[in-house]
């Protein structure tokens, strides 16, 4: 990317009162730019009134809420999650122990705004409580097509989670999951992110490819191009949201005890992204098993990859594939447009381009689906397509 775009990007725009639907598509969505709302949009959330309580403070600099550790125990004591030992590192990631929130929550209020470090991580809350409403996704976020699948899934995944740490706790630097999109609203604590424009991976990446762990503490004998790049720092104040766009790598830290809620979500605005992602992965496996390449027939080293991918990566072609199927089917389902998601023909044209790539990439795809019965989905998903798309054009 040139060094002039980059510089463009690195202005956040604050929105103290929520852009409507079509801004947000408009201006961060489709172009993958990252925004701020302000305490307003989800200032009615139940997290936001029972989970926390005020403190005071002389300085903007700190938090005005802290957990309200009694209230969070008595409801969520039973959940278990993966608390990261942010002083451990675990190759890209920190070393993780399972436990309950009751057993986190015993040292997290010992350490109340002092310096600390566990962190309960991508927790479940949502799906463990399903009856407990203490959020709502907001509008913006609506349209998320990796949730709608995996919710109907039953009982399987899904990308919905709460952040629980102390202060100084912290994530290393990375960019999501399948390079989807994230929401994060805080609920108390201030969050630091240090986010980086895409297009600069190079430049925090050593000569064998690793990625930098920690920015504050880069060693520039090894990552000899760090101080070149350009990056953007966020202080996210309680009850604010931040969009973090697909691709976007970003580290983040906590100042005082901090509560978020966030998700990662792909829509037809990333899902393009996402599939080069899937691709690069897949690269990836092939490689690493490419001596086994002649020693089989073509769709049968497919497979192997496929198989490795899962396990790699979490998902595969199997997944990407019936992901698509499904929301596809659920719109010929509701062909009325729903609001909040851009116009229907256009969704299904960014649709049909990841499908021409993804054929273009593989010439032995359809093979592959048919020997492992997804060509009636692929079909599906082709006459689903036609069907919306024709609807679509005869209401212009
Ligand atoms: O809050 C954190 O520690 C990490 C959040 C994050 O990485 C995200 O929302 O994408
Ligand atoms: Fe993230």
């Amino acid at each position: 990317m040139a060094a002039d775009s980059i510089n463009d990007e690195l202005e956040i725009p604050y929105y103290e009162i929520p852009p409507t639907y079509e801004e947000f598509l408009r201006n961060h969505l489709i172009p993958n730019k990252p925004c701020i709302i302000g305490p307003c949009f989800t200032r009615d959330w139940k997290a936001n009134k029972e989970w926390v309580v005020p403190v005071v403070h002389d300085s903007e600099q700190e938090p005005k809420y802290k957990p309200n550790y009694i209230y969070l125990r008595k409801q969520y004591g039973t959940a278990q999650g993966q608390v990261a030992q942010c002083n451990k590192r675990h190759f890209t990631d920190q070393e993780r122990t399972e436990m309950s929130f009751a057993e986190f929550c015993t040292q997290w209020e010992e350490d109340d705004g002092k310096p600390s470090l566990d962190y309960l991580k991508d927790l479940h809350l949502q799906k463990t409580f399903p009856d407990d409403k203490f959020y709502t996704v907001p509008n913006l976020f609506e349209d998320d097509w990796l949730n709608e699948y995996w919710l109907q899934q039953k009982g399987d995944d899904d990308y919905r989670f709460a952040y629980l740490g102390g202060h100084t706790t912290f994530t290393p630097l990375h960019a999501d999951v399948y390079r989807s999109f994230s929401w994060s609203s805080n609920i108390c604590g201030i969050k630091k992110w240090t986010i980086f424009p895409p297009g600069q991976e190079d430049l925090y990446k050593d000569k064998f490819s690793n990625s930098v762990y920690d920015v504050r503490d880069v060693d520039l004998t090894q990552f000899t191009k760090f101080d070149q790049v350009k990056k953007i720092v966020i202080y996210q104040k309680d009850g604010e949201t931040v969009f973090v766009p697909s691709n976007w790598f970003h580290q983040v830290e906590n100042i005082g005890a901090a509560i978020s809620i966030n998700h990662n979500w792909i829509n037809a605005s990333n899902i393009m992204l996402t599939y080069k992602s899937l691709r690069k992965d897949w690269n990836d496996c092939k490689h690493a098993i490419e001596d086994l390449e002649d020693t089989m027939p073509p769709v049968e080293f497919l497979q192997e990859c496929q198989n490795l991918l899962l396990v790699h990566s979490g998902w595969d072609w199997r997944i990407f594939l019936n992901m698509i199927a499904h929301i596809v089917a659920n719109r010929v389902e509701v062909p009325n447009i729903p609001i909040n998601q851009p116009n229907l023909g256009w969704q299904m044209h960014r649709i049909e381009e990841v499908l021409k790539q993804w054929e273009a990439d593989e010439p032995h795809l359809l093979e592959y689906f048919k020997n492992n019965g997804l060509f009636d989905t692929y079909l599906q998903l082709k006459s689903n397509m036609t069907i919306i798309k024709s609807n679509s054009n005869s209401k212009q």
